[in-house]
């Protein structure tokens, strides 16, 4: 067992230091094509998204941004939802396009053949990016779920020139002090060929684009058996490594809790960042989570999340490089891989928790939230309206 005062200076600092973005539609219902279940107290608008997590920031002391979806989070009066998230102690994140959800969009948004049709989801770009200006968010964050079903649908070329004409026309709006954060997803809804499937294909698209274009590796969508770390080390090689959509999966995107389904994965990935150097907050990878919290309350579960997050980085911290660089120049394969899984199997809850103290926070987040009182005051307060869900 380690404490808080065996970390050096330096790996208390990162870990300090380290935050992650949620966002808003994890606290929303969410499910499966067969049902949505509904929760009470479940949010009715972005101003109730945003006092969710804000209470997640509260509790955690690690997530004080939160990502919007648009047109999910449309709202009338963007400077008065920025200034609520403030005085809740959060920030408005990153701004995510929808052009998933419209029938124009059946055959494709920014790889549609139809010019009018391209046009308006370009144009639904650029609607992003007037709100990036009234949320003082500086990432534009593009996932498409364009895609073809069957061979022959599509010409797989052309839909590729149309879609990097589309993203260098809205990274012609972008200002020179905002982000083109483009995700990709190997299927689904597109059951045949995705157009921004893997990394390879995004990592291309950013690097046509310019420098302020980087990639959004998701957990979730890879397959099966795919060694995300490897591709962590190849964005961040690249210097395209934008950010994570962190979450996790037993069988396809299934947006679980991350942590929860392969705890030893997001420590290799941890490990990637902390052994690159990427952890420091002004390496520029933002730690994001997309969850949907489909059976377990909402507001623990992103509690719960951004715990993993923060003991997989501890445990990532305390790697002893010195022997593992040791072990792996002497090509002591046992002794390198025992470097990594002793630190996998340290027990960090005992450092965060003291971690969370000095901080002034309670060292167990998610039992401080549940003796809060908020959800029983959520479920009372929050009747009538309509619930925000996946999807609204
Ligand atoms: C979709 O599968 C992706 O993970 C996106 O990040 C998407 O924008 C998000 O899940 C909300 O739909
Ligand atoms: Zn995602
Ligand atoms: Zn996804």
């Amino acid at each position: 067992m380690v404490a808080l005062s065996d970390l050096t200076p330096e790996q208390h600092r990162l870990l300090s230091e380290q935050t992650v973005e949620l966002a808003s539609w994890a606290f929303g219902n969410a499910g499966t094509r067969f049902k949505v279940f509904s929760t009470p107290g479940t949010p009715r608008d972005p101003f109730e998204k945003v006092a969710d997590a804000a209470q997640v920031h509260r509790f955690t002391g690690i997530t004080p941004r939160v990502s919007l979806h648009i047109p999910w989070d449309e709202t009338e009066d963007y400077a008065k939802l920025r200034a609520y998230a403030k005085d809740q102690g959060i920030t408005l994140g990153n701004i995510n396009s929808n052009v998933f959800q419209d029938d124009d969009y059946k055959f494709g948004s920014l790889t549609n053949s139809d010019p009018k049709l391209r046009r308006k989801a370009i144009d639904a770009h650029k609607h992003c990016i007037d709100i990036m200006g009234l949320t003082g968010s500086d990432t534009l964050k593009i996932w498409l779920g364009d895609g073809t079903n069957y061979p022959g649908q599509d010409s797989i070329d052309a839909r590729q020139d149309r879609l990097a004409d589309s993203l260098q026309q809205i990274y012609g709006y972008l200002s020179e002090d905002q982000k083109l954060l483009l995700e990709y997803k190997f299927f689904e809804p597109a059951f045949y060929a995705t157009d921004v499937p893997d990394w390879g294909t995004a990592l291309l698209h950013v690097l046509a684009l310019g420098e302020r274009a980087v990639v959004c590796l998701d957990t979730g969508h890879h397959a099966p058996g795919t060694n995300v770390e490897f591709i962590v080390d190849q964005l961040l090689r690249a210097g395209r490594l934008g950010a994570f959509d962190f979450n996790s999966r037993f069988y396809a995107d299934d947006d679980l809790m991350v942590g929860a389904a392969d705890p030893f994965q997001l420590f290799r990935i941890m490990n990637e960042i902390v052994s690159y150097g990427a952890l420091d907050k002004d390496s520029g990878v933002n730690f994001m989570l997309d969850q949907c919290h489909q059976l377990e309350e909402k507001i623990p579960g992103e509690i719960r999340s951004a715990m993993n997050v923060q003991e997989a980085t501890a445990k990532a911290l305390l790697v002893d490089r010195e022997a593992l660089s040791a072990a792996q120049e002497a090509h002591d394969v046992l002794g390198a891989n025992g470097v990594l899984m002793d630190a996998f199997y340290t027990d960090v809850r005992p450092l965060l928790a003291g971690l969370r103290e000095e901080q002034g926070l309670d060292p167990d987040p998610y039992g401080a939230f549940l003796r809060s009182g908020y959800l029983e005051k959520a479920r009372e307060e929050r009747v009538g309206g309509t619930q925000a869900s996946w999807g609204a």
